[in-house]
């Protein structure tokens, strides 16, 4: 991995990243239905393939998670994955990839409703790793044309979903070699248990981003992995956002960056 970064290398996103152009080629939004033997029923997620999106060529994917409160909707309706990667796209400054918006709620009724801290729903987004990886990357890998190995299968989410990213990415390397935690949340794994063999993970990451709002009460969360990456000399991407607080005006950002570091030499 040749990011060794331990302070921010960006600046916030240009004007007009996140803002629809008409004069440029769309990817697409659909909604897809696997099987979960994991929480025994389907699941919902959707799906963004690129402009020139063809079956005859083969993508990466990038698995983008939602935070507690959300859904496999909530990226796309306060996000806009679709418009930052279109617009990625129209300046040739991303890699062609497919992105998977899973619920990573990973139960029978995995709504964003009732109280959202609830320990039983907290509880299934730990679920989650397994329908991941024994459900969901399967049923993308045989209908979507994917290339499958961990160099192109990237994690990252916000939160809930950073926290996610980092527990099943750091704990699965055979799977993701690359990873983003965007503000993650306090049930992120203690770093000494995140990565118990630091020389283990060097060579199997391509991309390890840690990034949180200064103004974020979750920062303590990010720093400590970040202090903990340093002093074992993991390389890895530590952005910590001036005046940032835990909102998508953060997130959208750390994918603007995030998504154009993917799957590159
Ligand atoms: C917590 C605070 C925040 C917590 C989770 C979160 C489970 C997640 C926030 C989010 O996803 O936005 O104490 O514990």
């Amino acid at each position: 991995m040749h990011f060794t970064y331990s302070q921010t290398p960006f600046n916030y996103a240009p004007k007009g990243f996140d803002s629809i152009q008409e004069n440029i080629p769309h990817g697409k939004i659909d909604s897809i239905q696997y099987f979960s033997k994991t929480v025994g029923n389907k699941r919902k997620a959707l799906i963004y393939t690129p402009p020139g999106y063809s079956k005859k060529n083969k993508y990466p994917v990038l698995y983008l998670l939602h935070g507690i409160g959300g859904d496999e909707k909530e990226w796309l309706k306060h996000g806009k994955p679709q418009v930052i990667l279109d617009n990625l796209y129209a300046e040739n400054k991303a890699e062609p990839m497919i992105a998977v918006l899973p619920n990573g709620r990973a139960m029978k009724d995995d709504r964003a409703i009732g109280n959202v801290f609830d320990s039983i729903k907290v509880k299934a987004f730990a679920t989650f790793e397994k329908d991941l990886l024994n459900d969901l990357i399967p049923y993308i890998e045989s209908h979507f044309p994917v290339i499958s190995n961990r160099e192109t299968r990237a994690l990252a989410g916000l939160s809930m979903g950073g926290r996610q990213s980092l527990n099943f990415g750091l704990a699965n390397l055979d799977t993701f070699a690359w990873i983003g935690g965007f503000s993650s949340a306090p049930n992120t794994k203690s770093p000494e248990v995140l990565v118990p063999d630091p020389d283990a993970v060097k060579d199997k990451l391509k991309l390890l981003w840690i990034s949180c709002g200064d103004m974020d009460r979750l920062m303590l969360f990010s720093q400590r992995t970040h202090e903990y990456l340093e002093k074992y000399n993991i390389p890895h991407i530590y952005y910590v956002e001036p005046d940032g607080k835990h909102d998508f005006k953060v997130w959208k950002n750390d994918l603007y960056h995030f998504s154009q570091l993917l799957f590159k030499p």
